[in-house]
């Protein structure tokens, strides 16, 4: 009877603890694309484990990347101390660039990154991850199972008294260890360090109101060819003030869609952030003409939002308008989509896909008008080719851009959509 006691105790103490399952992940990576300097980039800032600790941080550039010194400036909300970094963008190298910044304590920051004609004020949190404190019990309680049963067993075992005791007390702690360590991956995650203060309750009621967005432009009248800045001015729905708590969303503050009326020019962009409730971007529109820009973006504790505004392009266009055409053609199926019903379309692919955006791939839907903008996401397949599965919301022809990033290059594929009734059919 002794000897399979004592093998269940040394079974006991020498479980191996799931160490995966107990450990908080470390303050996890933050990536975020912007759009800056007529540069599409990923900044990706590393998470750290403790602090303080140097963050890595690393840019990578989607082709064609312009020769760019960046300034880099990482400055804590709470203290104000800050730290700097630069690093130069050589054409045509995609990188990933890198650096480290040190970070002294968790909690917000606010990442500036600089280029000679903009910049960009990026709100960070640098979160390190806490000790549960079930760990706790169950790194000391295997600990002290392990001396009392050890001890007891080397000074006489169960056949004199204080030893006995020590062995079961030791199996004791043992169990109440492995019982916690079974149970701990159902238990609640400690708050890691840093983390924002829950939000209060609004009357009572959880949740922030939608933001409004008013778009603008600088100059006011832009003309065709040359370079303007599309603003956006993002305010709390209820109390008119400047929103500035978006969330990252598919790894970007924004997302903005620039497209013409007539569907010929398409522009995909991450707006950088100038300050509180209002972000920035800068482009080119070749033609004259109304434009259309949406906006996707995530308030803290409210959800995902499309925004939208128009401006006018003035002057005169260079060339005729045309519609670029690319060489992958869709598979539509049905050929002849009906309205309500489901609708893949299939995008061949040649090489191999990066994933952009944390996705494989991106279609952006939008009616005649400009009243309707979809963004859906591949599913995934088996095959190289990029499946979009949409029910699209009325008859008429609609314009989409199927976008995929292969090689460091974004690649845009734009075509049209005749989508008809059932009784068309
Ligand atoms: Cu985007």
């Amino acid at each position: 009877m002794r000897i399979p006691l004592l093998l269940l105790l040394l079974l006991l103490v020498l479980w191996p603890v799931p160490a995966g399952a107990h450990v908080v992940a470390p303050g996890a990576d933050l990536r975020i694309a912007q759009t800056i300097a007529g540069a599409e980039l990923t900044i990706t800032v590393r998470g750290v484990s403790r602090t303080p600790a140097p963050a890595v941080v690393e840019i990578e550039a989607f082709r064609p990347v312009p020769d760019l010194p960046i300034e880099l400036t990482l400055r804590s909300t709470e203290t104000g101390r800050t730290v700097h970094a630069s690093m130069r963008l050589v054409a045509g190298r995609v990188g990933p660039y890198r650096t480290s910044m040190q970070v002294y304590r968790a909690g917000p920051y606010e990442l500036e990154v600089r280029t000679p004609g903009e910049r960009s004020l990026l709100p960070v949190r640098v979160l390190v991850p806490a000790t549960s404190p079930w760990e706790l019990v169950i790194h000391g309680g295997f600990y002290v199972a392990g001396i009392l049963v050890v001890a007891g067993l080397l000074t006489g075992g169960m056949s004199r008294r204080g030893p006995a005791m020590a062995v079961r007390a030791g199996a004791v702690a043992g169990v109440v260890a492995l019982t916690v360590a079974v149970v701990s991956p159902q238990l609640p995650l400690p708050v890691p360090e840093g983390a924002a203060p829950e939000l209060p309750a609004q009357n009572g009621v959880g949740g922030r109101p939608y933001l409004m967005a008013t778009f603008g432009t600088q100059p006011a009248r832009p003309a065709a060819g040359a370079e303007f800045t599309l603003l956006m001015d993002l305010v709390d729905g209820s109390t008119g003030r400047p929103a500035d708590d978006l969330v990252l969303h598919h790894e970007a503050m924004a997302h903005v869609v620039v497209t013409s009326e007539d569907g010929t020019y398409f522009r995909h962009l991450h707006p950088v952030r100038l300050a509180p409730g209002r972000l920035a971007v800068r482009l080119r529109a070749d033609r004259p003409g109304r434009y259309l820009a949406h906006a996707e973006l995530e308030r803290t504790d409210s959800g995902g939002q499309l925004v939208a505004g128009e401006f006018t392009v003035t002057g005169t266009s260079a060339g005729e308008a045309t519609r670029a055409v690319s060489s992958v053609v869709p598979v539509i199926v049905p050929a002849r989509p009906v309205a309500g019903r489901p609708t893949t379309i299939e995008i061949p692919v040649t090489g191999r896909l990066q994933p952009w955006l944390g996705m494989p791939g991106h279609l952006i839907v939008r009616d005649r008008k400009g009243a309707f903008l979809g963004h859906l996401h591949a599913t995934p397949t088996r095959t190289s080719a990029l499946t979009f599965t949409f029910s699209f919301p009325a008859p008429g022809t609609y314009f989409a851009w199927a976008q995929y990033a292969r090689d460091s290059t974004i690649e845009t594929v734009p075509f049209t959509i005749t989508v008809g009734t059932e009784s068309d059919t």
